[in-house]
């Protein structure tokens, strides 16, 4: 089929995601064309089915604020007239989900039908699709969507909450490539970090509030009490300079490592001993699905679509919101004991394995094969 991907290309989970589902769709024949403002940041070679049309907002003295869901709904048009597109799948709602309506609008008027699939990925619905400032127009493009999709079970309930709307949304779980997760550490990687063999503990996120990033410095300060540890802090924004900052302060910038936004992921997950989630809300949590992938334990907080993909107890441990002292018991539990940590690390990596790449993409194919 030829499939028209929008997404962001940015490190968030979302258009990891979308750039995942589109190169592994590519891999089973199928010509894929990423539509985004920028070249997404998983999408690297060259591939003889995947296409990339970056959109251009140009400038204009009027704009104060550029207009890019129109320059967006624009370049779609383009692209589906022009590559003969069956199929266009949005990814994040706010302003994908709007553009493909006003897309699906031009093109009937051409004479042409073009399915629209949304997948809603968690804060498009939970933090700032629910506000007033979009709430309208995300309702309307919803139920306008040929077939609404949310990563979880939870989103799912959390648009039912947050959106009076009536269209049926199907569950297709995030997905991550095992094979590519699961590897030895790279030995040098592991030395330099934690030379005298410390435990290894890894976050990663985009730094902002809901993320709780502090949670994790908590965490691993009172672990280290106990156990020599290091922290890797892997990703960037809002809420990273006080955390920095603080980690400067208070003299730990050998035990606490920023490393910003990283695009190898499948390098750095496998140095870790343990992963740290501790966020107020995850409709998903993707970066704890590669983590166990890769073999590492995660403990995260009990919200969202977490309770979905972590098994407590056997694949890591899930504590209230803000539950220091709890987590790092938790985590402490699980280091302390070589046997223990390995019967955690093989559990995570089986538990990884149902959301294999494998099983998931076919249940997008046959959401395709079904509305074209
Ligand atoms: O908040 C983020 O991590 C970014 C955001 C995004 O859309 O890029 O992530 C959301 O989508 C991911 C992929 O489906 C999920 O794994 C994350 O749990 C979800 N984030 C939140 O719900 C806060």
């Amino acid at each position: 089929m030829n499939i028209a991907i929008v997404c962001y290309p940015t490190y968030g989970g979302s258009g990891v995601l979308a750039t995942e589902l589109g190169k592994a769709l590519a891999e089973k024949n199928h010509n894929i064309h990423f539509i985004t403002y920028q070249q997404p940041v998983r999408l690297t070679g060259f591939h003889n089915n995947i296409f990339y049309h970056e959109v251009r907002v140009p400038t204009y003295p009027l704009f104060d604020y550029p207009p890019y869901e129109t320059a967006l709904s624009s370049m779609m048009v383009d692209v589906i007239n022009n590559y003969d597109i069956e199929l266009l799948h949005v990814h994040y709602a706010i302003p994908h989900a709007s553009a493909a309506y006003m897309t699906k609008q031009i093109l009937e008027k051409q004479g042409k039908r073009i399915p629209v699939i949304t997948t809603l990925h968690g804060t498009d619905i939970t933090l700032v699709g629910r506000d007033k400032t979009y709430s309208p127009v995300v309702s309307f493009s919803m139920e306008e969507s040929d077939i609404l999709t949310a990563v979880s079970n939870n989103l799912k309930l959390e648009t039912y909450k947050n959106f009076s709307i009536k269209k049926s949304i199907e569950v297709i779980h995030n997905f991550v490539d095992v094979t590519r997760f699961n590897k030895k550490p790279i030995q040098a990687f592991k030395k330099m970090i934690a030379p005298n063999d410390e435990k290894v503990l890894i976050h990663a996120s985009n730094f902002r509030r809901v993320k709780r990033v502090m949670d994790v410095v908590e965490v691993f300060l009172q672990l280290n009490k106990k156990i020599p540890s290091k922290l890797l802090l892997i990703g960037d924004g809002p809420d990273r300079p006080q955390i920095e900052d603080f980690s400067r302060k208070a003299n730990l910038n050998s035990e606490i490592k920023f490393l910003g936004k990283q695009e190898q992921m499948e390098d750095l997950l496998p140095l870790a001993d343990l992963f740290i989630l501790p966020s107020e809300y995850e409709s998903f949590g993707l970066t704890a699905l590669e983590a166990m992938a890769a073999e590492v334990p995660v403990i995260c907080t009990n919200t969202g679509g977490l309770p979905e993909i972590i098994v407590d107890g056997l694949t890591g441990y899930m504590s209230n919101i803000g539950d220091i002292e709890d987590m790092s018991e938790k985590a402490f539990h699980i280091l302390s004991c070589e046997d223990t940590h390995m019967r955690f690390r093989k559990h995570a990596l089986e538990q990884a394995k149902k959301f294999d790449i494998q099983n998931i993409v076919p249940q997008y194919e046959a959401l395709y094969a079904r509305v074209v």
